[in-house]
């Protein structure tokens, strides 16, 4: 009877689940809102033109086919000839919008969803400064559908939870059986260290699988692509290696006597309260590998952080929810000072535009580096922590409003040695945010592109400086 309720219970619950599921899909416009925050308002307004065209009513004048297929890669669309990009694209001066290939089909709708909302509200005026809170309800239609794989899930961890009490209560029955017949149904003794055994073989069985089939596709398997980067993986390594053998011989001892040693119901354990010799042996012996450990890192990050290069490049990492941008300190290798008092819709990084040094500074939402020359990052931070995580080149550090913070090196390897040496032609080095900032954190990824000598000054001169200097109009601050 027991099992009858605390099953019709957990059909309660299933329902109860279900209907959170279609609660958030409901919410895919939501969702939709915080992709076009994270991805869309550099370029975007709803009501009016900003560097991309207003997305008004975008929904009617193209098909959703379309706009998915734009979204994702707007220029292989023009260059496909499509008669609309084209003209879509020729109109706005042939200004390029990033592309978005890492948004799957779902999220692009929820996009559209929230701008199909958007353009639905009543436009308010820039100077009114109320906002208006946007109806997202008649908007959801387009992506209810869409959520059958969290469904899924959710089932699958209620069926996991139902198991697991059929289990506990068989158990208990066996138990109450076991009491009436006056001897256990179920030796617990024999069966748990067997089962202890079978943990042990499984589990190191596993962890060797998981070596032996995914260590290729870690950062580590292509080598790291900067000057320090070979001394912190060969520290990684070392760790690695001491930690990894203290790890087998301690979980094959600690699984293997929990097996041998199963009471018998006569033996009787030994007591062995101390033995001052092993205390000795297994305090010290950690201690001075410890001791070598952390003293050969403190060393290797000295010298990371000591490098004050005065040829390195000056490039400064500017963080934001959700989004990196990179300032280039131009011909000068001074970067411009900055005031969050100018931070605005066109300034977005508040560059102190009566700076002579910022007029020759160059922001783009790419990081592009030259191979074999130094840099040396100065991190700003908008809004709240974040942290810039370079993992190919074995970089990372904080990057905290307020509080400058810099990271020098080196980068050694260009993109198209790495990708060759990957065998992986679509591979670029990435920046990614390694502090949980947000709730659109996960998209906070920069493409770091790493040129020859001639290359980089190429692309250098494809880019617009901050200021102009002939007109030395403030005003004609360029943003990307
Ligand atoms: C770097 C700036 C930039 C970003 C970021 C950007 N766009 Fe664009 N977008 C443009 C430009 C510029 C155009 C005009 C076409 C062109 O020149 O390529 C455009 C055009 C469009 C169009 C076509 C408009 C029409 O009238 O057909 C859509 C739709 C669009 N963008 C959606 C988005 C969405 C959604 C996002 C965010 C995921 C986004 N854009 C992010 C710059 C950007
Ligand atoms: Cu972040």
């Amino acid at each position: 009877m027991k099992i009858v309720k605390l099953l019709s219970k957990f059909t309660l619950l299933v329902a109860i689940a279900f209907t959170f599921t279609l609660k958030l899909s409901a919410q895919s416009a939501e969702e939709g809102k915080t992709l076009y925050n994270a991805n869309c308002t550099a370029c975007h307004a709803i009501n009016e033109k900003v560097v991309g065209p207003a997305l008004k009513d975008v929904h009617k004048r193209r098909e959703e086919a379309w706009l998915i297929k734009w979204i994702k890669n707007s220029q292989a669309l023009v260059k496909s000839g499509d008669p609309v990009a084209v003209q879509v694209y020729k109109e706005n001066n042939e200004a390029m919008m990033t592309s978005f290939e890492n948004l799957s089909d779902n999220e692009i709708k929820s996009l559209l969803a929230y701008i199909k909302a958007e353009s639905e509200t009543p436009a308010v005026t820039a100077t009114a400064g109320v906002a208006v809170p946007a109806p997202t309800a008649g908007a959801t239609a387009s992506a209810a559908s869409t959520d059958w794989d969290s469904a899924i899930n959710w089932l699958l961890f209620i069926i996991a939870i139902v198991l697991t009490l059929i289990i506990a209560t068989v158990s208990k029955i066996l138990g109450r059986i076991g009491d009436i017949q006056g001897k256990p149904v179920v030796n617990w003794n024999k069966t748990n260290s067997i089962l202890l055994l079978a943990f042990l073989i499984i589990g190191l069985g596993a962890t060797a699988w998981e070596f032996w089939a995914h260590s290729k596709h870690t950062v580590f398997s292509s080598g790291s692509a900067s000057e320090h980067g070979a001394e912190y993986d060969s520290m990684f390594m070392v760790t690695l290696i001491i930690t990894g053998i203290v790890f087998v011989i301690t979980q094959v001892l600690l699984f293997w006597y929990g097996y041998k040693y199963k009471s018998d119901g006569k033996r009787k354990a030994l007591y062995y309260p101390d033995n001052h010799k092993i205390e000795l042996l297994w305090t010290v012996i950690p201690a001075i590998v410890l001791t070598i450990l952390v003293v050969r890192g403190l060393l290797t990050w000295d010298e990371m952080m000591d490098n004050k290069n005065e040829k390195a490049r000056n490039i400064e990492i500017y963080a934001y929810q959700f989004g990196w941008n990179a300032r280039y300190a131009g011909a000068d290798n001074k970067l411009g000072s900055h005031n969050f008092r100018e931070v605005g819709k066109v300034n977005a990084l508040g560059v102190d535009t009566n700076d002579v040094n910022a007029h020759d500074d160059v922001i783009t939402n790419e990081l592009h580096l030259e191979v074999n020359q130094p840099v040396d990052f100065a991190f700003r931070a908008k809004d709240v922590i974040h942290s810039a995580y370079l993992p190919h080149f074995r970089v990372q550090m904080n990057v905290v409003p307020g509080l400058p913070t810099r990271f020098a090196f080196k980068p050694t390897v260009t993109t198209a040695e790495m990708r060759t040496k990957m065998n992986k032609p679509e591979f670029d080095y990435v920046l990614l945010c390694n502090k949980i900032c947000g709730g659109a954190h996960y998209r906070m990824k920069m493409k770091v592109v790493v040129h020859t000598k001639e290359d980089y000054k190429k692309w250098m001169k494809t880019q617009k400086v901050l200021v102009n200097k002939k007109t030395a109009n403030a005003s004609a601050v360029a943003l990307n």
